[in-house]
């Protein structure tokens, strides 16, 4: 169960936890055009710090551009709402959830006169992938099912809709007894987790796979800064499913899952079973940039 904290923010006022409610008719819920976000904040020796938060909110509002959904708040709103929603509910480490939606009016595919609905929410979420998994690493599954094509829903807009694949994929690769799943896009390609980017170590080299048919993962982008100034090689490239199976390390990115090392795919070990170097290193940096332990990345922190 989630857990509780005291106030949402909903359309420009601050609501009890409990009251924070949608009519069951409101479009969103039914046809999943709505768009959101994921951004944590940390606790660090200066206080709640968030993470990249200029960065989520652009993200958010160029879902809606893709999506044609017009929210009557700004950008600078949003992000003072965020700050202040943090700031509220008294938390020193959280994980917040802006949504963007499609309210209640008509119902049928074409809401053309439907308000467009703003929420934040902020609850405290531990290590989505637990905490064995991130010092040890996760065990994923390739799923049955297969990624979205751009062209069948659009892979940079972080969509509501989008995410029944990610559920249907997660469930599977549960039942089947595994962490996490893996999706292929629609030419075979290893490309992404049900939340999560994919990294895979080969030769010394990163790797991760372009972002085609990929949520442009903001995890994924810092880690790849922290890779190049780590003078670790990069490369943006498709990865099959055997060349996985033969890396010497792989590991996931997001915002819930942080950095997650990949220990096992499809039950074949990945490199010796442990989590390797260059996962480490990464891992050590992120949890050490946005505990805001690191002077190099501070930029990337916005303190509450
Ligand atoms: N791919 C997908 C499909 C995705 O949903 C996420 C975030 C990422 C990659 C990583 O992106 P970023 O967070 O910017 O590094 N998934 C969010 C939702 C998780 C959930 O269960 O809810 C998240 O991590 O917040």
């Amino acid at each position: 169960m989630i857990k509780e904290s005291k106030k949402i923010w909903m359309d420009g006022k601050f609501i009890d936890w409990a009251d924070a409610k949608v009519h069951i008719l409101t479009h969103a819920l039914h046809y999943g055009m709505g768009v959101f976000e994921g951004i944590r904040c940390y606790k660090t020796q200066k206080g709640p710090a968030i993470f990249r938060l200029k960065e989520h909110v652009n993200r958010l509002f160029n879902s809606c551009h893709i999506m044609q959904i017009e929210p009557e708040f700004s950008r600078e709103e949003i992000i003072r709402a965020i700050i202040e929603s943090v700031k509220i509910n008294k938390l020193q480490e959280c994980y917040i959830r802006p949504i963007i939606y499609i309210g209640y009016g008509a119902m049928g595919l074409y809401p053309k006169d439907n308000p467009i609905k703003v929420a934040i929410a902020v609850w405290p979420w531990g290590a989505y992938l637990g905490e064995e998994g991130i010092k040890n690493g996760i065990r994923v599954k390739i799923s049955s099912f297969t990624r979205h094509h751009v062209n069948i829903t659009m892979t940079k807009s972080k969509t509501c809709g989008d995410y029944v694949n990610s559920i249907l994929a997660k469930k599977e690769a549960i039942s089947c007894g595994f962490n996490e799943a893996l999706l292929l896009d629609t030419q075979g390609f290893v490309v992404e987790g049900s939340g999560e980017n994919l990294f895979i170590v080969r030769n010394g080299v990163l790797k991760t796979p372009p972002i085609t048919a990929v949520l442009e993962g903001i995890t994924r982008s810092s880690a790849i800064e922290i890779a190049q100034r780590e003078k670790i090689p990069v490369k943006e490239d498709n990865i099959t499913r055997d060349e996985l199976y033969i890396a010497n390390e792989a590991f996931l990115t997001g915002t819930a899952a942080e950095v997650t090392p990949v220990r096992e795919v499809d039950s074949r070990v990945i490199g010796n079973g442990r989590p390797g170097p260059v996962t480490k290193k990464i891992q050590d940096i992120f949890f050490k940039t946005v505990k805001g332990n690191s002077k190099t990345y501070s930029s990337w922190l916005t303190y509450i």
